[in-house]
Formats: C-alpha cells, sequence, structure tokens
C-alpha cells in the first residue's frame, strides 16, 4: 500500500526513532509563534475572507463561503407561512442534539419547564461524539481553575471574553462530577482516581478522558439521560429561520421536516441554539473532522433575526487529520497521540516541533514543513508528516495503546496499518469554529431578548484558538447554564404575536449581496466533488 517514497521515509523515521524519542524539541518563542501563524496559518489568508455588507456585523471579515450563507436566501417565502397554526408550543425550544443542546434540555427539563430538542439529523449525530481526547477539569491538587484560565486565554491570544473564560474553567469540576454522576466511564485508576493527561498548550495534567472515545461516551450518558427523561426529540427536523414576536423576542422556528419536507411551526417562550460547527463548509477546501451536519446553521438563522458573530474569522485547523489513506482523509487522530508520547516527524526522519504547542502552532508549522520548507511525504493525494506511533509503547509499555487509544488502533487497522509498528501519516484537518455568536455569562445572546447559545456555535469562550478538551468542557458548563437560565426566563415571559418580518427585512438588504446561496446549508453537497 505504502509508496516506495514513504518507505524510503519510514526507514529514516526508524533509525532515529530512539533519538527522536529522547529528544525535547524546544518550545518556540512568541516572536516565532507569531511569524509562523501570519505566514502559514489559514486565518491569515487574506484572500480567503469576505467583508459583511449586511447585519449585525456589517464590516467585518468572515470566511467566503460564510458570508455567501449569511447573506443568503431564506429557504422559505414569509408570505406561504401560517405563524398562526403552531405544531409544538412549549416553554423552551432546544435547537440541536449534540452534547450543549441534550446538557440544555436536561438542566431545563430539571427546572420544571415544558422543553423539547428538535435535531436535522438525530440526537448525538454531532461533533461531541466525534471528539476523542478528553476534557478539561482543574480538579487535581497541583492545579486551580486560575491555572487552567491563564493555560486557555494564552492559548486563545488572550481573546477570550473573561468572564465566559471564568465561567468555564470555575465550573469545570462541578461538569465533571455531574457527568461521572451520570454514568460517563471516565478513566480511573483502581483506587477511583480519574487519569489526567496533558493537552497541548496545558501547563498541568488535566484532561479527563474515556480512552479515546470521550465525546462518544460522554454523548451516550446524556442520550440517555434525555430519553429517560422523556424529553421529547423532534428528529430529521431541521430550524430554519427563528421566529420573533413583535417585541423583537425570541419566540420560536420555523422547522423543516428533512424527510416529508413539511414546514412546521414552533413556538416556545425561550429558544436555545445549539446546532454545533461548521467543518462541512469545507473552508479553504480542507477536509474535516467534522459529523456531517457541521454545516453553520445556528449562525445563518440567528444571523438573520439580528443576533451579533464575535470573531467568526477565526477557525481551528486540528493538526493532525489522517492525511493517508485516501478513504479516512481528514479524520480526527486525536492530540491524546501526542500526550502519550508520538511525535512529528518529516520526511528526513527529523523531529521538527515540539509535539505540545498549541492547535493553531502547530497546524501552521505542519503546513510549513509541508510547503515552503519541502519536508512533507508525498501521499498521492497532497502531503503530511509522520506522527511516530511507535513511540508511544516505548515510552508507556506495551500495551498501552490499546488500553488508552484503541479507537485510533482500530481506525488504522482496517487499512493494514499498525499504529503500534508504523508511524501514521497526519495533515491539518478543519476541526472547530472558534468564532460564533456573542453571549452573555447567562448564555443568552447579546442582542436577542430570549435567545440563548451553548456549544460550538458560540464565540468568545476561547478566544482566536482553543486548547484541546475545552469545547467538550464548553458544551457541559455552557449547556447545562443555557438550560439553566432558559427555564427560568421562560417563568416569567408571554409571548407577543409571532412574526418573521425580520427574515424580509433581511432579505431585501441583502439583495444587493445576495451570492445566490440557499441557507441554511442543513447538509453537505458532495455530488460532482
Ligand atoms: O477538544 C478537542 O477538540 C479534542 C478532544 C480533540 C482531540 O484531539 O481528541
Amino acid at each position: 500500500m505504502y509508496t516506495k517514497e514513504m518507505l524510503e521515509s519510514i526507514k529514516k523515521v526508524e533509525a532515529n526513532r530512539v533519538a527522536n524519542a529522547e529528544l525535547e524539541p524546544r518550545r518556540m518563542t512568541a516572536e516565532e509563534k507569531e511569524t509562523l501563524l501570519k505566514t502559514y496559518h489559514p486565518d491569515y489568508k487574506t484572500d480567503e475572507f469576505r467583508v459583511l455588507s449586511v447585519g449585525p456585523n456589517k464590516g467585518e471579515k468572515v470566511p467566503t463561503e460564510l458570508a455567501a450563507l449569511l447573506q443568503g436566501k431564506s429557504r422559505i417565502n414569509t408570505a406561504d407561512i401560517d405563524l398562526s397554526k403552531v405544531d409544538y408550543d412549549v416553554d423552551v425550544l432546544v435547537i440541536g442534539g449534540g452534547g450543549a443542546g441534550s446538557s440544555a434540555a436536561i438542566e431545563a427539563h430539571e427546572a420544571g419547564a415544558n422543553v423539547m430538542i428538535v435535531t436535522k439529523l438525530r440526537i448525538g449525530d454531532a461533533n461531541t461524539m466525534m471528539a476523542e481526547g478528553g476534557i478539561q477539569a482543574a480538579d487535581k491538587p497541583n492545579d486551580s481553575p486560575a491555572i487552567h484560565y491563564l493555560d486557555a486565554f494564552g492559548g486563545g491570544h488572550f481573546a477570550a471574553k473573561p468572564e465566559l473564560l471564568y465561567t468555564l474553567v470555575n465550573e469545570a469540576p462541578e461538569a465533571i462530577k455531574w457527568l461521572n454522576d451520570l454514568g460517563v466511564e471516565f478513566d480511573k485508576t483502581e483506587d477511583g482516581t480519574m487519569v489526567t493527561t496533558h493537552g497541548g498548550g496545558t501547563s498541568r495534567k488535566r484532561m479527563h478522558a474515556a480512552k479515546d472515545y470521550s465525546g462518544a461516551e460522554i454523548m451516550r450518558t446524556l442520550r440517555d439521560e434525555v430519553l429517560n427523561r422523556n424529553i421529547p426529540v423532534v428528529d430529521f427536523t431541521a430550524a430554519i429561520e427563528l421566529i420573533l414576536d413583535e417585541n423583537g423576542n425570541a419566540a420560536g422556528a420555523v422547522l423543516l421536516n428533512m424527510e416529508t419536507e413539511e414546514i412546521l411551526i414552533a413556538r416556545a417562550k425561550t429558544v436555545v441554539i445549539a446546532t454545533g460547527g461548521a467543518g462541512r463548509m469545507h473552508y479553504q477546501g480542507f477536509p474535516t473532522s467534522n459529523h456531517y451536519g457541521a454545516t453553520a446553521d445556528g449562525l445563518v438563522i440567528a444571523y438573520r433575526a439580528g443576533a451579533k458573530l464575535l470573531y467568526a474569522d477565526t477557525l481551528q485547523y486540528h493538526p493532525t487529520g489522517a492525511a493517508f489513506p485516501e478513504q479516512i482523509f481528514g479524520a480526527l487522530v486525536t492530540e491524546k497521540v501526542r500526550s502519550l508520547g508520538a511525535k512529528l516527524i518529516n520526511v528526513n526522519g527529523e523531529a521538527f516541533m515540539h509535539p505540545l504547542e498549541t492547535r493553531d502552532v502547530s497546524a501552521a508549522s505542519i503546513i510549513r514543513e509541508c510547503s515552503d520548507r519541502n519536508n512533507g511525504v508525498d501521499t498521492g493525494s497532497g502531503k503530511g508528516v509522520w506522527l511516530d506511533t511507535p513511540m508511544i509503547e516505548m515510552k508507556g509499555g506495551e500495551g498501552t495503546i490499546e488500553k488508552r487509544i484503541p479507537a485510533m488502533l482500530r481506525m488504522f487497522e482496517k487499512y493494514g496499518i499498525d499504529i503500534r509498528k508504523e508511524p501514521i501519516l497526519v495533515y491539518p484537518t478543519l476541526h472547530y469554529q472558534n468564532g460564533g455568536l456573542d453571549i452573555t455569562k447567562d448564555c443568552m445572546t447579546t442582542n436577542i431578548k430570549n435567545l440563548f447559545a451553548a456549544g460550538e456555535v458560540v464565540g468568545g469562550i476561547h478566544g482566536r484558538n482553543r486548547l484541546m478538551g475545552n469545547s467538550l468542557l464548553d458544551i457541559i458548563v455552557f449547556g447545562r447554564n443555557a438550560g439553566k437560565n432558559a427555564a427560568a426566563a421562560a417563568k416569567n415571559t408571554t409571548v407577543g404575536n409571532l412574526t418573521l418580518n425580520h427574515v424580509d427585512e433581511f432579505a431585501k438588504e441583502a439583495e444587493e449581496y445576495c451570492s445566490g446561496a440557499v441557507s441554511p446549508m442543513l447538509l453537505p453537497d458532495y455530488r460532482n466533488k
């Protein structure tokens, strides 16, 4: 399966393995990082962005593909929609069935609200399910939320909204306890102590994991909890526009049954948007580690209703997407592989960087190695660098890979690659949107009352770059808070007359800039690709 060039390069990797394993590549200086990012990170490619001409972020740049959707055409003709015929009438409407949406629904239910989840696929079809390496929380004696804060604030280029990051790190230990009590099977030692590891940019070992199925295990537990509580879940049903009331407050959503194409109306006292990320937008042609439904829908419908975005111009490219074989191109190779000791090695067998730099720096460094430095390995469909997985067992002993990262072992085993014996090829993959809806610390959007948001659809928690394991954490912390606060707000809310005027007003303003793209996208279209 390997080409001659790959086999020759593997020989060099093997010849240097012992020396590379012992080597501690130096960390880059702040100046080196800045130059690297500006030259190689995709966020800095100015011609890949477009300035918005309409809406609350008018004058700001976003990825070209996102601009087309934000200024796109609605899926509905408002004149055809009868808002007096309400199909679902609830206190709290949660849009999205991933980790944040499920956590919100559980807490809203706990608070006594009549809550319903709508999701365009099935509950659990979400990026939460795809997260592998772990969830951060400072709950060990040598750690503290303050240290967690400093790591994340620096890693995010000091751009995080302080009050959001403060909430994230301070409520992290309780989030882990909540998940543990619900039944998440975290990795523990025999005496019950949680096993924790480093991630890129962490100064303490605070990554709690369930092998390398952490997100799947968390999602399994949350889904069980939603179903056990009999919280209604309307699946295969997408929210395609938000409904406001005459006072401009969020008051429900226009829904599309993805199977029958029937249009349905949900009225709600409060709405929680938890629609997740945008990897399936394939910004700049990158492959993605994201689930099939990650198409920025929440950003589009909220923007059209008037919600403000924060940092929508910054994306996360996970340094280690699978670059070979082609069948798994872009699939996530968890950062935990590097936490456990594997190093990044170029075509000549050289360890070219510290394996646990922050993600933006690591991705840019790999891109540089594969471009200007010409030290990448030809994969047949592009370039990649080696991630020398056999180093893990040199460091941790035989059986470490099977025990700690069995999903990785299996993913490559299917293609005849034994990661215990052979290195694997990786290249950055589109993984996470750092930006999203601007929220207050109570999870309400900053400019639409009764519209709450949680999870990847939110911007500003992590600043301009997120550390590993802080996303599984934010979906729990902010998902729960959004659910509690939406339930509380619903108690004091009387919904006024429903309206979709904002959809028409936005369309009028956007007319001359509209690319013709119909949005939200809902599902990626791979035909003819
Ligand atoms: O936080 C993440 O994105 C994560 C845990 C990914 C990973 O590398 O496993």
